[in-house]
């Protein structure tokens, strides 16, 4: 059900976001982006990882984000082209499997945030898929052109949950960054016009954000790997930017004993934050010509530590390793009674924010700051936008 009235829609389809089962355009589409990322950092060919389209001859990367693409496709509202922030149920549910989960969803209401990771996604997923399915290509720009048309015509709001709701909010404010994501890839899957909107919001908004609340790093990515002479100015200083947070995050390894990224700060989702790093460093890499050797053992330290090199000595990646969460806060794992493999939970987070990491917590170190146990979802939960920069990192490493 539509949130404030009685119209339903068919959102069927899409990925659970995290220990919950709730869907989220915001994070779903930081994760889309980052799969967009690992198939352009060379692996594309990867065709056999698993999945029901393994061997169909078409990169697995890209029929895994074709799944969440779909459901995206379903957020957006027909007539307004703004697309719903969530669907959830008005609750988290209990330690159940998903189709136990029976509550009614709920649509909540459209947001700029929403709307502007849309037509990003679905922008360059219309460049990115041209070769593979010329159909869907075409119906992912005219969306993305739609949820466009909503940012023009409609005041930049953020999202608060309704009163009834209590599911993830994944609030965002700002919204420039979401503007200029959607411009430059626009521009990028070749609507010329938006030449002098990239121009203009990289004087804004550029950044080197790669988070669900600010994607100006997805922008300066694909900007600093064009060529295109039009854009050239905007180009250029993404490279700046690029090089130089790569600069500042040498700067924090070379200071920690475990050639970690996070300095001191170790905050909620902390885990995604090193892996993020790693594709800045990566892609530092990438431009550094003679100097790239110090940035990919930089984002190369990056996997060490989320596999295990750390002060915990834990492999932050369910099963994967000899010291691993075993409790995630993960409602299937929690349902059937072990940590279903693969997953990287959050990971540190020395703003002890929840009951129980408070409760175990208090004083310790703030790399020391996680604990095995299903109950604290602020440093053992899992989500699918703290694996896929996983993905990309290792992407970009193999
Ligand atoms: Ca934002």
């Amino acid at each position: 059900m539509i949130y404030g009235t009685e119209e339903t829609m068919d959102v069927s389809g899409g990925w659970h976001d995290a220990g919950d089962y709730g869907r989220y355009v915001v994070s779903g589409a930081k994760a889309v982006a980052d799969l967009f990322y690992a198939y352009e950092m060379g692996a594309g060919s990867l065709d056999d990882a698993g999945i029901p389209e393994s061997g169909n001859g078409i990169s697995d990367l890209l029929d895994e984000a074709r799944y969440e693409l779909d459901w995206l496709l379903k957020m957006q509202d027909p007539e307004s082209g703004g697309v719903y922030h969530k669907v959830t149920c008005a609750n988290f549910p209990g330690e159940v499997f998903p189709e136990e989960e029976t509550d009614e969803l709920i649509l909540s209401p459209v947001s700029t945030a929403a709307t502007g990771d849309f037509a990003a996604v679905m922008a360059k997923a219309a460049r990115i898929y041209k070769e593979i399915d010329e159909d869907f290509a075409d119906e992912a720009m005219s969306a993305a052109l739609r949820a466009w048309d909503y940012l023009e015509t409609h005041e930049a709001k953020g999202f608060t949950n309704p009163p009834e709701i209590s599911t993830g909010e994944y609030p965002d404010e700002k919204t420039g960054d979401e503007s200029f994501f959607a411009a430059v890839e626009l521009y990028l899957s070749g609507e010329d016009s938006f030449r002098d909107k990239v121009l203009a919001l990289c004087k804004t908004s550029l950044g080197m954000g790669l988070g669900w609340a600010d994607v100006s790093g997805y922008a300066a990515l694909d900007l600093v790997e064009s060529s295109d002479e039009g854009i050239a100015e905007a180009a250029e200083m993404a490279e700046k930017v690029v090089l130089g947070a790569a600069d500042a995050l040498l700067e924090k390894i070379e200071g920690d004993r475990y050639n970690a990224s996070l300095g001191i700060d170790y905050y909620w989702g902390s885990n995604m934050g090193a892996a993020n790093n790693g594709m800045v460093l990566l892609e530092a890499a990438s431009l550094a010509g003679a100097d790239s050797a110090r940035y990919q053992k930089a984002a190369k330290e990056q996997l060490d530590y989320l596999l295990g090199a750390n002060s915990l000595g834990y492999s932050f990646v369910t099963a994967y390793g000899g010291k691993t969460p075993e409790n995630p806060h993960h409602r299937p794992s929690q349902a059937v009674g072990y940590a279903m493999p693969g997953m990287l939970v959050g990971g540190p987070d020395c703003h002890l924010e929840d009951p129980y990491a408070q409760a175990v917590l208090d004083g310790a170190a703030p790399a020391k700051c996680y604990v095995d146990n299903s109950q604290s979802y602020s440093t053992n939960e899992v989500a699918v936008y703290w694996n896929s920069p996983l993905i990309a990192l290792i992407a970009g490493l193999v």
